[in-house]
């Protein structure tokens, strides 16, 4: 029998008062995990704890900068008193910026980094100890199609999202001997705050070119919602995977394998 209960497991979503975080850990909770989140401002985890509670989870939320190690040490450690030993950890917490590489400044460049990057490192080696100790552990990276793919404007995420890409296949590496899965979910083109700009209808009503430039190369011609992402999220923090280690499962209504539509 399949196994993708979650029945008894501690999932930690981070940055998930909303969007691609939110959805992922409201998946995991409706599969039996208890949820706990962060996120960077104390105003959203408190709006976030509420958003759960209307979907009848009960999630425990903490403020915490997950690039910040020492906030990143203390909050697993309050976890693990209060809730227990994070047998999940979803790295979703994410800025982009887009600017043209020879506009960007080199702190941009960092922050960027910084956060989609460095700040997964930064969870996963706060909460793989632990997982050691149980002999068991999953941890899931919110990669991108620009693990893959670049764009003009998008430099720095994706360098990011590139190497999230392969700190994922390492961890997979270095971990799978103590039973810990680390693999990668890599969204398509998903409509949430993060791609609102890339959505703005025109001041004649008519749709934003990069909007129509998304539909015509996707073959589900559509954007992605971030419920598109429950199933594929549930199944790597599930039994179900236990096999599946260091893969980046691509999330995208088929982009990455269509030339796109050609244009009327
Ligand atoms: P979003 O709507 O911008 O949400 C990002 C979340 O991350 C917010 O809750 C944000 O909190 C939090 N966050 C940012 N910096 C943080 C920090 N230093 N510490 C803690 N939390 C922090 O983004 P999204 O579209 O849901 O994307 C979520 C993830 O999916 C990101 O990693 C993104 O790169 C990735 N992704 C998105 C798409 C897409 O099309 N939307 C596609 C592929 C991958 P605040 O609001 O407080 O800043
Ligand atoms: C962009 C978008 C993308 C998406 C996503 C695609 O500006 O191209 O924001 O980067 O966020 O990462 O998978």
């Amino acid at each position: 029998m399949v196994n993708f209960s979650l029945e008894g497991k501690v999932a930690l979503i981070t940055g998930a008062s909303y969007g691609i975080g939110f959805a992922i850990a409201s998946a995991l909770g409706n599969a039996g995990a208890k949820i706990v989140f962060n996120d960077i401002k104390a105003e959203l985890v408190e709006k976030g704890i509420e958003n759960y509670k209307e979907i009848g989870i009960d999630a425990k939320g903490y403020v915490c900068d997950v690039t910040n190690e020492e906030q990143v040490t203390a909050m697993i450690q309050q976890i693990e008193s209060e809730v227990g030993v994070v047998d999940i950890l979803v790295n979703n917490a994410g800025i982009i910026k887009r600017v043209p590489m020879h506009e960007m400044s080199a702190a941009e460049f960092r922050q960027v980094i910084d956060i989609d990057l460095n700040a997964p490192f930064i969870m996963a080696k706060a909460v793989i100890p632990s997982m050691m100790k149980k002999g068991a552990g999953k941890i899931i990276n919110i990669c991108s199609m620009m693990s893959e793919l670049g764009r003009e404007t998008v430099s720095a995420y994706a360098a990011a999202k590139g190497g999230l890409k392969m700190l994922t296949k390492n961890i997979a590496s270095e971990y799978g001997e103590h039973n810990i899965q680390c693999n990668g979910i890599g969204p398509g083109y998903i409509a949430t705050p993060q791609t609102a700009p890339l959505r703005e209808p025109q001041a004649d009503g008519s749709r934003h070119p990069f909007d129509s430039f998304i539909i015509a190369k996707t073959p589900a011609a559509r954007w992605g919602t971030p419920e598109d992402l429950a199933g594929p999220a549930v199944f790597l923090a599930s039994n179900a995977s236990d096999f599946v280690n260091g893969h980046v499962l691509y999330v995208d209504g088929g982009i990455l394998a269509y030339i796109g539509k050609q244009p009327k």
